[in-house]
């Protein structure tokens, strides 16, 4: 497991924590689930470890990451100033974007309709614009590049690539009455679609197609914080040797854990 400052995981979470000085540590891998909430602490400016769990070499099992992350996933983080002032783990990315929007009291606002309005889109990104455009990914770049044999599935590559193109054009229609995806002002359920529109290629979307979008893309595109997201990204899926699948998609990914 790679460490940004060479810190190894092991032992209780204030063994970990000694000799560190930031408050929060993101476990982190270069996905959009994980830049949605390093563009979050960009944008608020809190201090952060950033420790890197290379997920083709399958350090997601790791059985310290997985008593922070049951499920396996990136990203997840530790409060070291949770709640009662104690070390405090939390996975998912949605989850992850409310609190800290909440102890930060950005980018999430107060006012009921408006609070709800961010409710709405991020939880239309998690359950719906991620999942799906996941997929659009898998059999439209990752099953052709099974080192075992191109996997090439013209139903699911069909089925993917046109819920995608369904879903980019609801964005669209709530962007062409909306300078953000929840209203007027930039919130969390941005910082959680920016990072999926940046795969706009590999889920074989045009935004030329969506004027809305490409318009919002440009605008958030050239926020500071989420620059600095970009600058740090490194795209992980350029191909897969028969260990990554495993991992991610095979023997490794699915067997069982005790
Ligand atoms: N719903 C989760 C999804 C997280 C997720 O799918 N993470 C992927 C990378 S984008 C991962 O860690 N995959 C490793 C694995 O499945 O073993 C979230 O939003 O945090």
């Amino acid at each position: 497991m790679k460490d940004l400052n060479r810190r190894a995981l092991g032992g209780s979470l204030q063994e970990q924590r000694r000799g560190i000085t930031s408050m929060i540590d993101l476990y982190f891998d270069h996905t959009p689930n994980g830049q949605k909430v390093h563009i979050m602490l960009e944008e608020c400016g809190l201090a952060y470890n950033l420790i890197i769990i290379d997920i083709g070499k399958g350090e997601q099992f790791d059985p310290d990451f997985l008593k922070i992350s049951p499920n396996n996933k990136v990203p997840a983080i530790v409060d070291h100033e949770g709640p009662g002032g104690q070390p405090f783990a939390l996975f998912e990315s949605g989850a992850i974007l409310l609190y800290l929007a909440e102890k930060t009291g950005r980018f999430l606002p107060a006012e009921p309709q408006q609070r709800w309005d961010v409710m709405q889109w991020l939880f239309w990104q998690m359950g719906g614009f991620g999942p799906m455009l996941g997929q659009a990914h898998h059999f439209l770049a990752y099953a052709p590049m099974n080192p075992s044999g191109p996997e090439v599935l013209p139903y699911a590559q069909n089925r993917y690539r046109n819920e995608a193109s369904r879903l980019y054009g609801v964005l669209d229609r709530q962007l062409g009455e909306n300078d953000h995806v929840a209203g007027g002002a930039y919130s969390i359920a941005d910082m959680a679609i920016f990072p999926w529109c940046r795969l706009h290629e590999r889920q074989e979307q045009d935004l030329d197609d969506f004027p809305n979008v490409k318009r919002w893309y440009g605008v958030i595109g050239e926020r500071p914080a989420v620059k600095r997201d970009i600058a740090a990204s490194a795209d992980i899926v350029t191909g897969f040797t028969p260990e990554s699948w495993s991992v991610s998609f095979g023997a490794d990914q699915y067997r069982k854990r005790s």
